[in-house]
């Protein structure tokens, strides 16, 4: 029989990358591979490829707010990923916007590029250069302060975590406990500290990555094989996406992480294979395999 399906509706809210390895371009592909309809807030747009970001040009405040209450206002949107915020300001547009929804709100935290440039000011070439501290301290404020409070989890790796927390980054599974449980006594529902190739798991037979998740229960750790290639473009976007898009398909948080950490993998595998770019190049954002809810 043909019956007519309705996919569920995952919004991102995030920056263009022109080389359509992270934000929104990340975003929309992941939605697809995880049979979502994938709608898009534009808060930025940058021109960049596997080893630089020549511009940042931020989207004007009223844009995004039309934008959001465009989609709004007329979709059953059943997911929400934050990524590229671009400046504080945006942070209280947003959350005037989405403080009382019920959907599930996934806020991924890029504060910088794998380039090295800040995701939260204009940028024109090396003008703005030597304001970064401080214009990445403003930008972390207002993730803390304003949507921390209406999201279910954030999702930051461990040099985010350090900025969020102004503290150094944690080096071992016991630090990242810590700072997992730091960042929600912020006020943020669940965290999911990214730790990506942590020193302390170098020298064993096989290689992890490790996540710590905290939800004010007991933190688990999450592990995965680590897979070491520099194709690792937009692997957050991606991420967060793909726990957005379960969410929006009713499976609760915990099995999303999973099933999203899983496909990740795969996604990393493929990447080596494609291997696109001179520097580091984008993930390669495969279809998922279906996950029963
Ligand atoms: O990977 C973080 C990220 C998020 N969003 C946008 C980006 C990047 C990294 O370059 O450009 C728009």
């Amino acid at each position: 029989m043909n019956q007519a399906v309705t996919p569920p509706i995952a919004l991102t809210i995030a920056g263009s990358d022109s080389s359509g390895g992270a934000g929104i371009q990340a975003d929309l592909k992941t939605f697809t591979a995880f049979d979502c309809f994938g709608m898009s807030v534009l808060t930025a747009v940058t021109a960049q490829n596997s080893t630089r970001i020549d511009q940042i040009h931020l989207i004007p405040k009223d844009v995004i707010d039309a934008q959001l209450e465009a989609v709004l206002s007329d979709y059953p949107i059943k997911a929400i990923k934050i990524g590229m915020i671009g400046h504080p300001e945006t942070a209280q547009i947003i959350a005037n916007k989405l403080h009382n929804r019920s959907m599930p709100i996934i806020l991924d935290t890029p504060l910088k590029s794998s380039t090295g440039n800040i995701l939260g000011q204009e940028s024109r070439g090396p003008e703005n250069k030597g304001q970064e501290g401080r214009v990445q301290k403003s930008l972390a404020q207002a993730l803390v302060q304003h949507l921390f409070p209406i999201s279910d989890i954030v999702t930051p790796n461990l040099d985010e975590a350090a900025i969020l927390l102004g503290q150094p980054e944690a080096r071992s599974e016991d630090e990242m406990i810590a700072q997992a449980k730091a960042l929600y006594q912020l006020g943020v529902k669940a965290v999911l500290l990214k730790g990506g190739h942590l020193p302390q798991t170098s020298g064993r037979d096989q290689e992890y990555a490790t996540d710590v998740f905290y939800d004010g229960q007991e933190p688990q750790t999450l592990t995965a094989p680590w897979v070491n290639i520099p194709h690792n473009h937009g692997t957050g976007c991606a991420l967060a996406s793909a726990i957005s898009a379960q969410m929006s398909h009713g499976f609760s948080l915990l099995e999303a992480i999973s099933s999203a950490k899983r496909w990740l993998a795969t996604c990393l595998v493929k990447s080596q294979q494609m291997g696109l770019g001179h520097g580091s190049g984008p993930i390669n954002i495969i279809k998922s395999p279906k996950f029963e809810a």
